[in-house]
């Protein structure tokens, strides 16, 4: 070979290696293990939180005064409806009024948590005036679970935030802030006597990426720079929102995260350089970065159109717990077009998921090793499958709940699982189309109905709880 082709294949595979190993990809070879041997679930501990979760906008019903409504009902500039088939969220599972049939779901598949978000558009309708009965309506749901001994979970920010919010300008300026944090406190001192374990925001990767890097959420803006301010403006909510509840009475006795998801992203042809450099981009974005600052009270961030660096201190030691919403990495493939210059796909191989991304059940091992090095426990505060047909459901349970098993026996401080989710439920951008639910949902008629597949779950709650072992248990 000359000269100049091995130097440069030499630096080509060079700077692969060193793109792959910042964070690499897992495989297992699932034909030597056998999840449907629920002897791994011997591995969670005595404590060990079950639980399912749901938000209030994809479930309650009546949610029309947030940001999310008003997307629903607007057109994208092609004159096309925003959400997949047209769909809104209207009624939802009218979960509002539903509740308590809802919670005695959750008592028949046996879990010991319920998370929630409470719908700061309800509570808080116009700035600064609050509506007693909603305060009330969430009194009543905690009330009820407490009874039904399943603990209540809350989330104060799960996407939604009322419209008027959004007209100022949401997470796009720091001042607005200041809004969220009394929201917060507002509500640690309606609930805090009654609840022990609270989300600050939901997804804040997500809410600015999609939002305003990918534009498939709302505000539907796609400019690197305005994702990366929304990014740090909800970090630097979370952690304003940690420490403000921290000094209301009681906020010592209460355990306060934020939930991160992750996403890992690797490159669909692994000896691409392209695709490997691009998997490092939105992983530096997604995932690194916000972990960065949450360890190191410093934001930075480079990535082509965006650039970072300062100081982060108000998040810097904010974690009682960190909860991590894991579902599946994607495969990205760069393609020369300037308007589209990446794609997603799936290896020969890859069982896909009713969403667009494949079951990859090492990615949560992957994850939680990443997040355990915080030093603070986990709770898995999301992980489930769309999955319409429900022919994957239950080895997707099992694989998954394999995989943390293993990381606790790695060492990982894993302290709790919550099914996404209860019951199907409106899916943001993809509208009613993707069928998360342990319960189908009949939207016409309201009708639940367990899943032969939500069975492999109340199967491995069961088994950690007696070291049943078989897949039926
Ligand atoms: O439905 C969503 C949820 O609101 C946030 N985490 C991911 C879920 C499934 O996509």
């Amino acid at each position: 070979m000359p000269a100049p082709l091995l130097a440069a294949t030499a630096a080509y595979a060079l700077a692969l290696r060193a793109l792959r190993r910042v964070d690499p990809e897992l495989r297992w070879d699932w034909r030597t293990i056998d999840a449907a041997d629920l002897a791994f679930a011997r591995a969670f501990p005595e404590n060990f939180l079950w639980g399912v979760a749901t938000s209030a906008h994809q479930v309650e019903g009546g949610c029309d005064n947030n940001q999310w409504s008003r997307w629903e009902r607007s057109r994208g500039p092609d004159g096309a409806p925003r959400i997949k088939h047209g769909d809104v969220s209207g009624a939802a599972c009218e979960h509002w009024a539903r509740y308590p049939e809802d919670i005695a779901r959750m008592r028949a598949l046996g879990v010991d948590a319920y998370r929630f978000s409470v719908e700061w558009s309800k509570i808080e309708p116009r700035e600064g005036d609050y509506n007693d009965a909603a305060i009330a309506h969430y009194h009543a749901v905690i009330d009820a679970l407490i009874d039904a001994g399943i603990e209540p979970v809350i989330t104060l920010h799960h996407f939604t935030h009322p419209q008027w919010f959004d007209d100022r300008g949401g997470f796009e300026r720091a001042v607005n802030i200041d809004h969220i944090v009394r929201f917060s406190e507002r509500m640690f001192r309606e609930y805090g006597g009654k609840v022990r374990r609270w989300c600050t925001i939901n997804e804040p990767s997500v809410v600015a990426m999609v939002g305003y890097f990918l534009g498939d959420f709302p505000p539907g803006v796609r400019s690197p720079k305005r994702a990366v301010r929304v990014l740090e403006n909800l970090l630097r909510a979370h952690g304003r929102i940690y420490r403000a509840l921290k000094a209301l009475p009681g906020g010592d006795a209460a355990a306060i995260g934020l939930v991160k998801n992750i996403t890992h992203t690797d490159p669909l042809r692994p000896w691409h350089l392209a695709d490997a450099a691009a998997a490092a981009v939105f992983t530096e974005a997604f995932n690194r970065a916000p972990l960065r600052a949450l360890r190191t009270g410093r934001f930075t961030l480079k990535i082509p159109g965006a650039r970072v660096d300062r100081p982060m201190e108000e998040v810097r030691g904010s974690l009682d717990f960190i909860g991590l919403n894991y579902y599946s990495h994607v495969l990205v493939k760069t393609q020369l077009d300037r308007r589209e210059p990446f794609t997603w796909g799936y290896r020969p191989g890859d069982v896909p998921t009713d969403m667009p991304y494949g079951i990859y059940p090492e990615g949560i091992y992957r994850a939680l090793r990443q997040v355990g090095g915080f030093g603070v426990p986990i709770y898995i505060t999301e992980n489930g499958i769309a999955d319409a047909r429900d022919d994957r459901r239950a080895d997707f349970i099992r694989r998954y709940l394999y995989a943390v098993a293993r990381a606790i026996i790695d060492g990982v401080d894993v302290r709790g699982f919550f099914y996404w989710s209860l019951l199907d439920n409106f899916e943001w951008a993809e509208g009613w189309s993707m069928k998360f639910g342990l319960y189908a949902l009949d939207p016409k008629t309201q009708a639940r109905t367990l899943r032969p597949g939500a069975e492999a779950f109340a199967a491995i709650i069961r088994a950690s709880r007696t070291g049943t072992r078989s897949s039926d248990g």
